[in-house]
Formats: C-alpha cells, sequence, structure tokens
C-alpha cells in the first residue's frame, strides 16, 4: 500500500524540497495550532453552513467549496503568506519563472456519502498545453478537521508526476492522506490525486486549499474579482501582492489608471493603485540585454 511521507513542523524548507521533488507528494504534521484552526473554522462557517453543493461529478454532489478566503477571511490571510509554505513555493517553482502568485482559494467539505472524484492533475487546469517540463504549481491543503481514509481523505499517488501521462495507478499505488486538523498536505501540480469517497455517516471533512502558481499563467480563481480593490485597499500590502496586485517581472500585469489625466500612473505597478502617487523603483528594472537573452530562453 502506498503511504505519503509525514514530516514533523520543523522540517527545514530543504527536507520539504528533497521529499516535493521525489514524491510530489508529503504532509506536514502540526503545521498550525489548534487556535489557528479554530479562528479559519470560525470565519468559514457562515458560508460552510449553507448548502451549497457542487453541480457536476467533478465537484461532488455532496461537496460544498466556497472561495474568495482571502477576502472572507482573515485568519486565511495569515495561512496564505505561511512563511515555510511560501519559501517551498517559491523555490520549487522557481526553475519556471521568476516569482509565484496565490493562484486558487478554497474551502472543501466532503459530506457523507460523497463519491471519489477522478484522479487528475491540476495542471490540466490550463488545458494540456503546458510542457511536462514546466512544472506550474505547489499547492496545499489544509486540514480544518481530521482527514481519515473513511471520511475523504484526498487520494494521492506518490512519485507519479515522473509518469508517462496515460499510466493508470493499481489499488495499491494510491495513498490517502491521512492527517490531524492542524496538518498541511503538500503537492504538485503534476501529482495525480482526487478527493477521497466519504463512507461515514456523519462526519464532514474540511480542507482549505492554496494553490501557488508560476505568475506568468493566469490564475485559476481571478483574484481581481474575488477580491476586488474596495477590499484589497484594507489587506496587507503582502497579501495584495500575493495574490496579484504586483508585477510579475518587468511589466508582467501593470496598469495605467484610466481616471489619470497627468500621466503620473501610466505602465506602473498595481501597487500603485493603494498609495498616493508612488512611482515604480526603477533602478530595479534589468538590464536591456539581460531582458533580451530572456526572452529567447
Ligand atoms: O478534495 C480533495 O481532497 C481534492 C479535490 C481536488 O483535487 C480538486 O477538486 O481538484
Ligand atoms: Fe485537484
Amino acid at each position: 500500500m502506498a503511504s505519503l511521507k509525514h514530516l514533523n513542523s520543523k522540517a527545514s524548507v530543504d527536507e520539504i524540497l528533497s521529499v516535493l521533488h521525489d514524491d510530489a507528494g508529503l504532509i506536514i504534521d502540526n503545521l498550525i495550532d489548534q487556535d489557528q484552526v479554530e479562528r479559519i473554522s470560525a470565519d468559514l462557517n457562515p458560508y460552510l453552513k449553507i448548502d451549497a453543493f457542487g453541480r457536476d461529478e467533478f465537484t461532488g454532489f455532496k461537496t460544498k467549496r466556497v472561495g474568495a478566503l482571502i477576502a472572507r477571511s482573515e485568519a486565511c490571510q495569515e495561512l496564505a503568506l505561511h512563511n515555510k509554505i511560501n519559501e517551498v513555493s517559491k523555490q520549487y517553482l522557481e526553475p519556471h519563472g521568476d516569482g509565484y502568485q496565490l493562484h486558487f482559494t478554497s474551502a472543501v467539505c466532503i459530506g457523507p456519502g460523497e463519491s471519489k472524484q477522478i484522479l487528475h492533475r491540476d495542471r490540466g487546469i490550463w488545458g494540456g498545453y503546458l510542457p511536462r517540463k514546466v512544472e506550474p504549481l505547489m499547492s496545499t491543503i489544509w486540514a480544518i478537521t481530521e482527514f481519515t481514509k473513511a471520511n475523504g481523505a484526498t487520494q494521492i499517488v506518490p512519485g507519479s508526476h515522473k509518469w508517462d501521462k496515460d499510466r493508470i495507478p493499481k489499488e495499491d499505488e494510491i495513498a490517502y492522506a491521512e492527517m490531524k486538523a492542524g496538518s498541511v498536505l503538500l503537492y504538485t501540480g503534476t501529482v495525480l490525486h482526487g478527493g477521497g469517497k466519504n463512507e461515514t455517516l456523519n462526519d464532514s471533512r474540511t480542507g482549505v486549499f492554496l494553490h501557488y502558481a508560476l505568475n506568468w499563467l493566469r490564475q485559476e480563481e481571478n483574484q481581481y474579482l474575488s477580491c476586488p480593490p474596495d477590499i484589497a485597499k484594507n489587506l496587507s500590502p503582502e497579501i495584495r501582492s500575493l495574490i496579484g496586485y504586483s508585477k510579475g517581472g518587468y511589466v508582467l500585469g501593470f496598469y495605467s489608471d484610466p481616471h489619470d489625466k497627468s500621466a503620473s500612473f501610466e505602465s506602473v505597478s498595481p501597487e500603485n493603485m493603494f498609495k498616493d502617487h508612488v512611482q515604480d523603483d526603477f533602478s530595479s528594472l534589468p538590464d536591456p540585454t539581460e531582458l533580451v537573452s530572456k526572452s529567447n530562453k
């Protein structure tokens, strides 16, 4: 029977990266404390108590999904900025781009009677056009309730990021992300995984999904609509930048202010939306020859 490696909360970024490279999935036990779990639950409960279920087999007829977690939950903002997770995302994605962004936020509550989700690779959201050598995602599922095999713990196939795309796993190659509340599953965009079957009578499984993607790819959850400027203006510069109110590299994601007639806000970083007339720091721009050589990579 396949199993996932468990690391403890003190594990170094290097140790985590090493398992991620080998298996493309692992659990870090008790990375947040019960107080933080309770604050997340309290923020999400008003949304999760509404019976709004998935609309198809993939999203699950007995599964609830709540998005816009950055706008809706201060505790989830904190979670998204978790230092160690951000360092792992940065380093894991570094060979494929010059930055990363928060790409998807969702609380997923698998209810009793849910069937298992089809195994898939999350990179499929880009339609299969990304060459396999590009790894686009470093994803997390934070356990807010305990995850057990019986209540729908995520199925995951360690090592399948190296498989031929058509290889189908045997039953004993599938592991289950069993973990206590406060633990987190890390997995990549290329590993086979899917929600588990919930065969309990009254035990729902809730996870908070926070996915980090390369900054040059379109985000799965449109952060500018899920967290529009009138909400973003009250958040910290760090979380605003992480969800995309910042430039990716030289010019990616710049904006020009449509109301500005003074040409003070032409082709500037979105960070300028939240400040009074602060210009970009052009001293950090790369050498033009470096820009050209990068464009041919
Ligand atoms: O709920 C889970 O454990 C996994 C869900 C998933 O992988 C997805 O919806 O893409
Ligand atoms: Fe998935």
